[in-house]
C-alpha cells in the first residue's frame, strides 16, 4: 500500500538477482557491467541483494557493517530470528553495497512457506526440486527484509528491481503482504520459451496458440511457471531485454511488458583510435600458432591468406544456431571450390560439452610444432654465433665471409629433418580437440559428419570444434576468450532463440563484425538503430519471414562475400563496427533503467506526481545519464535523429509522457498484427 509521505525524489534502490556475486550464466554479466551506471545515479543509496554462497562470497564480497542505519536495524532483527547474511562491499568496478542471505540458515522453514505460498498464490511446489526450494526461501527472505525496512524507514520512497524468476518470489509476497515498495521485475528469457524452442517446435508461429499451463506442466515446470508468471503480473512494472523477448512474453507470460532494457557493457575506449586494430594483429597472431599446431603436417595453406571465423556460447545446438552455422560452412567450402579461390576460413566452435579431456593427438599437434620452433631459433643461435666469429675474425677480408653452407652445420640439418619428419602424419587434422563423451551422438560432430567437412587439403573450409570454454591456461588454444575474439575476423551466431545475445554485442565493442539473426534480441535492437547494419559490419540473418533454406542460403551469401574481402575492406569494416559501440555502452542504454523505475515510482506513488506539483519538475528525463554523443562520423546512420537510446523507439518514453499506467505498445510481430489487437 502506498505511502503517499514518502519522497519520491532520492529513492532508495535494492536490485535483487540470483546471480548478484553468485556467476551463473548472463544475468551475472548484465547486473556487473551495469553496477558503475547505477552507483554514479543512486550512490550510497543503491544495494544489490543475493544469495551467500561461501564458496565464492570471500572472493566477490568484503564485509562491512550497513551505514544506512535502518537496514542495519533491520537485519539485526532478522538475525535475532536465525537470518545469517553478509552485507560489505561487492568487489567490482564501482563498489556497490551488497546484501547476501544464506538460504541454508532458514531451510527449516521451507514446509511453512511452501504452503504459505500455496494458500496465499495457489503456487504449488514439488519437495525434491531444489532450485525451486532455494528460490523460495530467497524470495522469503528478501520479502521479510523489504517488509522490515520500509517498517523502520518511513520517509523515502523504496524501488525493488527482481531479475529473472528465481529472484521473483519477494515480488508476489512484498504485494500480498502491501509492503510499501514499488517493484520492477525484468525477465531475461521465458522459461517455457527456452523449453519449448529447445525441442522441434515452430516457436514464433504458434506462440499465441500454446496451452501454456499444459505446456509448463508436460514439462514438469509448472510450479516454475507459477513463480515467473505471479513476479510478472505482482510487478508494478514489467520489462524484458528485447522485443522479441517482449512478444514471446506478452504471450506466454500473458503480460506485455511495459518497456525494455537492453543489455549494455562497459566500453572501453582506447588512447590511440587504432589500438585495437593492433590487438587484432597481435592476437591472430596467437591463433596462427594454434593453428600451426593443429594442421601440422597439412599446413598447405598460406596463413596470411586464412580467415577466422566463430561461433561460442552455451551448447544449445538449434537455438544458438549451430545447425545452421555448419550447413552454411558447407556451402561456402563449396563456393570457395568451385571458384578457385586461394582463401581459406578456419571455423572455430566454442561450446561446452562433456569431454575426457584433449585428444593425444591435438597435445602432439602443439608439441611438436613448439619442439620445431624451439630447434629452429636454437640454429638461429648458433648460426648468429658462427656469423659473427666469422665476421669479426675477417679482418676487414670480405672474401672470408661464409657461404651459406658453412653456416648451417651438419648437426643442425640433422635435426632440422628430424623435427621436419615428426610433422609427417597419416591422418586428416581432427575436427575436434577433445575426446567426446558422446562422439556418435554429439549433434554438433553429426552435423559434420554429414556434410563431410573433414579438414582434407581440398577444403577451403576447415573446422575445430573446442567443446570447452577457452582459458589462457589450457595446453592447446591457450587463450582468453577475449582475446581469441580480438584475432578472428568475424563472430557467426545465426541463433533461433535468443532474448538477447552478449557474443555479438562484444565482438561489436571489440571492433569484430558479426553475423546475428532478427530473432535474436541484439539483432532486433542492431535492426531498430541502424538503416543498413550490413554495411557496417553488422550482418543480420531473416530467420522470421524466411524459410530455413532460404535463411542457410542468405547466411552462405554473407559468408562468402565476407571471405571475398581485401584486408584493406577487412580493416575498414573493423574500423565501422567499433564506431557503434556507444550504442553499447551502460551509459547510454541506462537510461532505460532509469525510465523503467521512475513508471515504477509513478504508478505507485501517483499523487506525487500529479500535473503541477513540485516533484513534476525534477523529472527530466532527458538529464538521465549520458547520451549518445552524435558527434560520429555520418557513417553509420543512426537511425533517430535525437537521443539514440532505445526508449525513443516508443516504450517506456511514450508511457510516461503520457501519464498513462496502460500496456506497453511495442512492434507487433509482422505476419500476425491484426490477431493481436483483435485479442488485446
Ligand atoms: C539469458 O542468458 P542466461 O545466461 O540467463 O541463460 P542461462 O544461463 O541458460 O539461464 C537461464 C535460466 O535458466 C536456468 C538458469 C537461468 O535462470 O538458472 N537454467 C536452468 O534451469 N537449467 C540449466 O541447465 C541452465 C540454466 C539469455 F538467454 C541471453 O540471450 C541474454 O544475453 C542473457 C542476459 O540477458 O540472459
Ligand atoms: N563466453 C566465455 N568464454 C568462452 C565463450 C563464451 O566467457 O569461451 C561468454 C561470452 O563472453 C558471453 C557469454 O559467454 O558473455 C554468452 O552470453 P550470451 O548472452 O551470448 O548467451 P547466453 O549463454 O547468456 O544465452
Ligand atoms: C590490423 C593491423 C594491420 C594488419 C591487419 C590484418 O588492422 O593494424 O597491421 O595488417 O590488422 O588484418 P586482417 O583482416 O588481414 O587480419
Amino acid at each position: 500500500m502506498a505511502d503517499d509521505k514518502r519522497d519520491v525524489r532520492n529513492p532508495i534502490l535494492f536490485e535483487c538477482a540470483w546471480e548478484v556475486a553468485n556467476k551463473v550464466g548472463g544475468i551475472y554479466t548484465v547486473i556487473k557491467t551495469k553496477v558503475p551506471v547505477t552507483v554514479s545515479e543512486f550512490g550510497d543509496r543503491y544495494t544489490l541483494i543475493g544469495p551467500l554462497s561461501y564458496k565464492t562470497a570471500p572472493m566477490e564480497v568484503e564485509a562491512e557493517e550497513p551505514a544506512d542505519p535502518h537496514v542495519a536495524a533491520s537485519l539485526e532483527a532478522m538475525r535475532a530470528k536465525g537470518v545469517k547474511s553478509l552485507y560489505g562491499r561487492w568487489l567490482i568496478e564501482g563498489a556497490p553495497h551488497v546484501l547476501l542471505f544464506d538460504t541454508g540458515s532458514q531451510y527449516h522453514r521451507i514446509d511453512e512457506w511452501k504452503g504459505d505460498l500455496w494458500n496465499l498464490a495457489g503456487i504449488p511446489t514439488p519437495p525434491n526440486d531444489h532450485e525451486t526450494n532455494e528460490t523460495i526461501v530467497f524470495g522469503y527472505l528478501v520479502a521479510w527484509f523489504l517488509g522490515e525496512y520500509v517498517a523502520r524507514q518511513r520517509h523515502t520512497a523504496v524501488i525493488a528491481h527482481f531479475h529473472e524468476w528465481q529472484a521473483g518470489i519477494a515480488i508476489a509476497l512484498s504485494r500480498k503482504r502491501h509492503i510499501d515498495v514499488t517493484t520492477v521485475f525484468t525477465t531475461h528469457a521465458t522459461l517455457l520459451g527456452r523449453y519449448l524452442c529447445a525441442g522441434s517446435v515452430d516457436f514464433y508461429n504458434n506462440l499465441q496458440y500454446f496451452d501454456v499451463d499444459h505446456e509448463a506442466g508436460k514439462r514438469g515446470i509448472y510450479h516454475r511457471y507459477c513463480i515467473e508468471r505471479s513476479a510478472t503480473h505482482c510487478a508494478d512494472v514489467f520489462t524484458t531485454v528485447s522485443h522479441i523477448t517482449a512478444y514471446e512474453a506478452e504471450h506466454l507470460l500473458k503480460r506485455k511488458p511495459d518497456g525494455v532494457l537492453p543489455n549494455g557493457l562497459n566500453v572501453i575506449k582506447f588512447q590511440a583510435m587504432h589500438e585495437f586494430q593492433n590487438l587484432h594483429s597481435t592476437a591472430k597472431g596467437k591463433i596462427n600458432e594454434f593453428v600451426r599446431g593443429h594442421f601440422y603436417g597439412h599446413m598447405d595453406f598460406d596463413l596470411d591468406k586464412t580467415l577466422y571465423m566463430f561461433s561460442a556460447g552455451r551448447y544449445e545446438y538449434r537455438n544458438k544456431g549451430l545447425d545452421m552455422f555448419i550447413e552454411s560452412l558447407a556451402r561456402l567450402n563449396y563456393r570457395l571450390q568451385t571458384s578457385g579461390s586461394n582463401i581459406t576460413v578456419v571455423a572455430f566452435l566454442i561450446t561446452p560439452a562433456s569431454t575426457h579431456s584433449y585428444t593425444i593427438d591435438s597435445l602432439k599437434g602443439q608439441a611438436v610444432t613448439k619442439q620445431l620452433k624451439d630447434t629452429v631459433t636454437e640454429i638461429q643461435n648458433r648460426i648468429g654465433a658462427r656469423l659473427f666469429d666469422f665476421a669479426s675474425r675477417s679482418n676487414g677480408d670480405f672474401s672470408k665471409l661464409p657461404s651459406p653452407d658453412e653456416l648451417l652445420s651438419e648437426e643442425d640439418k640433422v635435426q632440422l629433418k628430424r623435427r621436419i619428419f615428426a610433422l609427417k602424419r597419416n591422418s586428416l587434422p581432427p575436427v575436434t580437440t577433445h575426446n567426446m563423451a558422446d562422439d556418435a551422438g554429439d549433434p554438433i560432430l553429426t552435423q559434420i559428419r554429414r556434410v563431410k567437412l573433414f579438414n582434407s587439403s581440398s577444403d577451403r573450409v576447415k573446422v575445430v570444434f573446442h567443446p570447452d570454454f577457452l582459458n589462457s591456461n589450457n595446453p592447446v588454444l591457450g587463450m582468453d576468450y577475449e582475446e581469441f575474439v580480438r584475432g578472428c575476423h568475424l563472430g557467426v551466431f545465426p541463433s533461433y532463440y535468443e532474448p538477447w545475445g552478449y557474443t555479438p554485442a562484444e565482438c561489436t565493442v571489440m571492433g569484430i563484425p558479426s553475423i546475428t539473426t532478427n530473432l535474436s534480441g541484439f539483432g532486433c535492437f542492431m535492426q531498430d538503430m541502424i538503416e543498413r547494419p550490413e554495411d557496417e559490419g553488422c550482418y543480420i540473418v531473416d530467420r522470421r519471414m524466411k524459410s530455413a533454406e532460404d535463411s542457410v542460403n542468405q547466411l552462405s551469401d554473407y559468408l562468402y562475400s565476407f571471405a571475398t574481402k581485401s584486408r584493406r575492406q577487412r580493416i575498414n569494416q573493423r574500423n565501422r563496427v567499433e564506431r557503434l559501440s556507444p550504442l553499447l555502452d551502460w551509459k547510454n542504454l541506462g537510461i532505460e533503467y532509469s525510465k523503467a523505475r521512475q513508471l515504477a515510482l509513478r504508478r505507485a506513488y501517483p499523487d506525487a506526481f500529479y500535473p503541477g506539483a513540485d516533484v513534476e519538475e525534477e523529472f527530466d528525463f532527458a538529464s538521465g545519464p549520458e547520451k549518445l554523443a552524435l558527434s560520429v562520423p555520418a557513417s553509420p546512420r543512426f537511425r533517430n535523429a535525437g537521443f539514440a537510446t532505445p526508449g525513443d523507439l516508443g516504450t517506456l518514453t511514450e508511457e510516461m509522457q503520457s501519464l498513462q499506467t496502460s500496456d506497453y505498445r511495442g512492434y507487433a510481430w509482422p505476419s500476425h498484427q491484426e490477431d493481436d489487437e483483435d485479442s488485446y
